[in-house]
């Protein structure tokens, strides 16, 4: 039990009765035809059915004999075309499938039907989730599914040298070198694990990109690479550096209005698709953090975005232009910049063009308000991009399950389409103990009011303003650890990213449901007691990390543990001293009429609530607001005593933490139970040091002492800032 499995244990069912009424429901299975996917299809039924259930999976015909699995598509089977499903397998698309118990010549059947056998994977795959997580199969029923979204890409920022930016959990999986001679078998069940959870694009390199890998020699690997994953639906991208044509190319310039670089991209691309003929297109970083872009040249980002547009067009690749952007000159506040460059471009892009923004305005801290782009370009298709490797948030040490946090930016009102009919749940606290309204299981289509709630989800699914075309992306947490993620629990953010992608109604707590019964145990009080406690770990990690809207006071450069003291840096807004400011007078970035004012950037609505400290709601207010030690916080308790308490409870919280997974002991195997127990200590650890840290600095400001309950540092300021972490991981 080293976690290699994932989610895609096959455990066989303890529960006796379970298992009994699953065997007596499930014999065999057929499926017609050959092509790697159907052969993938084949595989997975009969390895996830025998383990599960712990017996033989006869194949063949299902005529005559009961409990069999018939799946297919009715263009490739005949027995599922003479099941008469078109109607039904309308509704469901390219990807989406039917699941169906039903009487198929007289005798019970149950049909995994679709109109792509990618989109038969899908509904194997849910299928077989529907068994682990032991639903009833017995009732005659159908279910029908299709993604919400279209393009849902994982972002792998690996490097050509098998290092990880920002990966903390070993190398790349993608062992350039070897390719593509040998083929790891892990590329196969990376693949699986993808298409399990609805994955279906991957952009295999860095942002910060290479040019090399678009020469002949890594577009073999490319290659590899993409003939194991296209059998399981997961399109390859590639990150395309802007220079290219100057550094693998040849040309003086890079200018995307040059007729020769134009040329030079479009026969790269023509190039790309003799190796890899499905090639997705690009991701692209440009004029951000000192990767070129069309600026050197004096052009927007709809200049280059464009250009590259036109290149993978007529193969039908898209880009994907990131619009993570802050100009080189000091700012007066980063959070603006995105909006300041990209709104005015709106309307510009090419049709295969999405930007692709980070949920918050900063850089994935614990804790952003939501982008300010999205809802703001109604004329451009806007990607969310967030990241589930945790930069920011504990690494890969930290237990901190990112749903509530995605679900948090997806489900926030932009009120781009003004006032709406129903109060909007989106910018209050979240209510962590009791799931928040917007995070329930979803209620069937039928029994919802059309509301038009202009939420970040319906800005990047495309329906708020009919978009033809919508994707999510998110920055991988995995490596060639053997359990993928580092954290067992990890794996949990892979699992919930991809669920989300495909329906972002899902709820936190139901993803976590099925990912725990999944990769441990169907136990009831397992299940309940790690669900709660994943639920509110994101909010832990807030709590003694940076509590009430503080943000980006990390150590420099490695971005380990807390460093509020953090000032000197080549840019001002790479510190710490930039973001919270606190001094004398109080703590926190006013981004009000009186400070920035990058509250303008958001719907007036949205932006009202924000705007006055008395109802900004807590959890966003030093992201807001520069407020005395002494303000009175709607608790009745000072700010400075507020923040002392959070840290204090973060701290609290992990030690909880440490308790509940001590009684789980006798129910998880050693092996996971060992590294988790560990790893609860190392975070209990580095709760105490970001407490210990901040506080001790934050109060040579506040000159206040600590309120009751808030244990004292043993150790100096000094001490902290005296830490060095020369070799932390992920720097890439
Ligand atoms: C920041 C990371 C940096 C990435 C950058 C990006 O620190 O390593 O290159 O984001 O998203 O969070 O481009």
């Amino acid at each position: 039990e080293d976690g290699y499995d994932l989610w895609l244990r096959y455990k066989t069912i303890e529960n006796q009765a379970v298992l009994d009424n699953y065997r007596a429901q499930i014999s065999g299975y057929v499926v017609e035809g050959y092509s790697p996917t159907l052969e993938a299809i084949k595989t997975e039924l009969n390895n996830g059915l025998s383990r599960l259930l712990d017996k033989p999976i006869a194949f063949g015909s299902p005529f005559g004999k009961t409990g069999w699995i018939i799946a297919g598509t009715p263009e490739g089977s005949s027995i599922v075309a003479g099941l008469n499903l078109t109607e039904e397998l309308k509704s469901v698309g390219q990807e989406g499938y039917l699941i169906s118990n039903r009487k198929v010549r007289g005798i019970n059947a149950l049909v995994i039907a679709a109109n792509s056998e990618v989109g038969v994977l899908y509904g194997t795959f849910h299928l077989l989730r529907l068994i682990q997580t032991h639903q009833p199969l017995d009732n005659e029923f159908t279910i029908t599914d299709s993604p919400k979204i279209q393009h849902r890409i994982l972002n792998h920022w690996d490097n050509l040298d098998q290092t990880v930016e920002r990966g903390y959990a070993g190398f790349s999986l993608w062992k350039w070198h070897l390719l593509p001679g040998y083929i790891d078998p892990r590329y196969v069940d990376y693949a699986r694990a993808c298409a399990s959870i609805g994955i279906n694009g991957t952009a295999i390199t860095n942002v910060n990109a290479k040019a090399v890998v678009l020469t002949p020699m890594y577009l073999e690997k490319v290659k590899a690479l993409a003939d194991v994953f296209r059998p399981y639906g997961l399109k390859v991208y590639l990150t395309a550096r802007f220079s290219a044509p100057i550094e693998i190319g040849g040309l003086e310039t890079a200018d995307p209005l040059d007729p020769k670089v134009r040329q030079w991209w479009k026969d790269k691309v023509t190039e790309i698709m003799t190796y890899v003929p499905d090639f997705g297109g690009f991701t692209v970083k440009a004029n951000s953090e000192g990767q070129p872009g069309p600026q050197n040249y004096g052009r927007s980002h709809a200049d280059g975005a464009n250009m590259l547009a036109d290149a993978v067009a007529p193969h039908g690749g898209i880009v994907m232009w990131r619009a993570f952007v802050y100009s080189n000159e000091q700012p007066v506040d980063r959070a603006k910049q995105a909006y300041d460059e990209f709104k005015p471009l709106d309307g510009t892009f090419r049709k295969n063009v999405m930007v692709q923004v980070k949920n918050g305005a900063i850089d994935f801290q614990p804790r952003e308000p939501f982008h300010p782009l999205f809802g703001a370009m109604p004329k451009t298709p806007i990607m969310a991009e967030f990241q589930i490797t945790q930069e920011y948030l504990g690494q890969a040490t930290n237990l901190c399950y990112l749903a509530p946090l995605f679900k948090e930016t997806l489900d926030a009102d932009t009120y781009a389409k003004g006032p709406n009919p129903t109060p909007s749940q989106s910018l209050k606290a979240p209510d962590l103990r009791n799931p928040r309204p917007t995070d329930r299981p979803p209620v069937p289509a039928s029994q919802v009011e059309p509301v038009r709630v202009a939420t970040v989800a319906k800005v990047v699914d495309g329906t708020l303003d009919g978009q033809a075309i919508s994707g999510i992306a998110g920055v991988t947490n995995i490596g060639n650890d053997r359990n993928w993620t580092g954290h067992p629990f990890h794996q949990a953010n892979w699992f919930a990213f991809g669920r989300l992608a495909w329906n972002h109604e899902l709820s936190s707590a139901h993803i976590a449901n099925e990912w725990l019964k999944m990769t441990f145990t169907n136990d009831p009080t397992f299940v309940e007691t790690m669900r709660g406690m994943m639920l509110t770990s994101r909010e832990t990690v807030v709590n003694y990390s940076t509590p009430l809207g503080l943000h980006h006071i990390m150590g420099a450069g490695h971005h380990y543990g807390p460093g509020p003291w953090v000032s000197k840096m080549s840019r001002a807004d790479w510190t710490s001293v930039y973001y919270h400011k606190a001094d004398s007078a109080g703590i926190g970035f006013d981004r009000t009429a009186t400070g920035s004012n990058a509250l303008e950037q958001y719907a007036p609505l949205a932006a009202k609530v924000w705007a006055d400290p008395k109802t900004c709601p807590d959890i966003d207010l030093l992201w807001f607001h520069h407020l005395p030690w002494d303000f009175k916080m709607k608790s009745g308790k000072t700010l400075w005593d507020e923040i002392a308490l959070h840290y204090q409870q973060g701290v609290d919280e992990v030690r909880q933490m440490q308790q509940k997974w001590k009684e789980q002991e006798a129910i998880v195997d050693k092996e996971r139970w060992d590294h988790v127990n560990m790893l609860l200590s190392i975070q209990e650890q580095e709760a105490v040091w970001w407490r210990n840290s901040c506080l001790l600095y934050f109060q040579t400001f506040s000159k206040r002492p600590l309120p009751k309950g808030v244990e004292k540092s043993d150790k100096t300021l000094e001490y902290y800032m005296d830490l060095k972490f020369p070799y932390a991981p992920g720097r890439g």
